[in-house]
């Protein structure tokens, strides 16, 4: 699962990239034009890891992860390019979901914070940039039309197409639509960056932090929000966990930026985890809700899918009361699941194969 960063220049992005994955990137307050993101694989928070390994001792411990990707220096709108340049957005096309940095500290170069505004800017180019696509793409069609280019399956592209057209110019996002699976399908490679799940990160000051009910409401109604004091947090990232914890406690703040991260990040996508166990690894891994237990073996390894014969499974909670996996087969809780079983978060899995 890979998250993309965005937001407007000095929004904080590098800074919260840092908090999140214990980087050095460097922060700067000018815009920097680098055609590369930062890239950065963070640690799914997990407790329950941290207790099978306790439990398995297994050489080797294993969280689920996510991508971060951090876009440094776009300036606002320069050379008439809008805010993504086009040596980023195979990037950000490639990313699972988008990740707006909203600024809410006070900052020399621009001024008061109006994360409202900035949401609505970014909002806007997001949409132009999928009318863009999705217009070009509708004149390629017609014009081959004129060319006795035609057939079912581009009629149905070119529909589905006038819809979502018909839509972003009502600022409706293509993930806002009613899409056919069939519609739903022809779409797919254009990759649109509205239809990608939105994370909103009002980024404010330390003093701030908290504070900030009513914006929060406000961006609530585009997309989920969650929020972060950026540069603070930045700073515990460096921090030893013991003093961090200290500082956490008085900003009021739970968990580390990661952590509240990825759990925003697994409950919007609709993330789950199941685990493997034994003596060499303990291991976390991410599917979508609603994944079957052949899906779940596929994420290990091609050929366990391939060669699926059963999973043998039982669930944390399970193994945690009984103590020990024999303690969950005395109390008949060990369950053996076909290739139809839709894994539940926090099975332990063990996937018998053939091939
Ligand atoms: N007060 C305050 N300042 C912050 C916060 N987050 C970032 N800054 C400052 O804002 C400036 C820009 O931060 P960056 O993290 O580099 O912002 P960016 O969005 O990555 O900027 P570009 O990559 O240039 O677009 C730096 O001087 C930071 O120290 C924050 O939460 N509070
Ligand atoms: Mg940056």
């Amino acid at each position: 699962m890979k998250i993309a960063l965005l937001g407007l220049p000095n929004s904080g992005k590098t800074t919260i990239f840092n908090a999140l994955t214990r980087s050095e990137a460097e922060v700067t307050s000018y815009a920097n034009a680098k055609a590369e993101p930062n890239l950065a694989v963070v640690e799914v928070g997990d407790e329950r890891v941290t207790r099978l390994a306790e439990m398995y001792r297994p050489k080797k411990t294993t969280y689920a992860t996510i991508d971060i990707m951090d876009f440094c220096g776009v300036s606002r709108g320069a050379a008439g390019e809008g805010l993504f340049p086009p040596e980023l957005m195979q990037w950000i096309r490639n990313a699972h979901a988008l990740a707006v940095v909203l600024r809410n500290f006070e900052d020399d170069l621009n001024g008061p914070p109006d994360p409202v505004r900035d949401f609505q800017q970014i909002h806007e180019e997001l949409l132009l940039s999928d009318l863009l696509i999705a217009e070009a793409r509708l004149d390629r069609i017609r014009h081959g039309y004129k060319r006795g280019i035609r057939s079912n399956e581009l009629e149905g592209e070119e529909k589905a197409l006038e819809k979502i057209v018909g839509r972003l110019n009502e600022n409706v996002p293509v993930r806002g639509l009613e899409l056919s699976p069939q519609e739903e399908k022809t779409i797919r490679g254009y990759r649109f960056l509205t239809q990608k799940p939105l994370l909103l990160i009002l980024n404010s000051d330390e003093a701030g932090f908290g504070k900030n009910e009513g914006v929060m409401e406000e961006l609530e109604k585009s997309g989920r929000a969650i929020e972060f004091a950026g540069q603070f947090e930045m700073e515990l990232a460096r921090m030893e966990a013991d003093e961090a914890a200290l500082f956490m406690e008085d900003m009021g703040i739970g968990e580390s930026a990661r952590d509240r991260l990825t759990r925003f990040a697994y409950r919007i996508l609709g993330y789950i985890s199941f685990f493997t166990v034994g003596p060499d690894e303990v291991r976390a891994w991410n599917i979508t809700k609603g994944d079957t237990a052949v899906d779940a073996a596929g994420t290990i390894h091609s050929d366990l899918a391939r060669g699926f014969i059963r999973a043998e499974c039982f669930s944390y909670e399970d193994l945690m009361e009984c103590r020990s996996e024999k303690g969950v087969k005395d109390k008949g809780r060990f369950r053996l699941e076909g290739k139809g079983y839709s894994v539940r978060d926090g099975d332990v899995l063990n996937i018998r194969f053939n091939v």
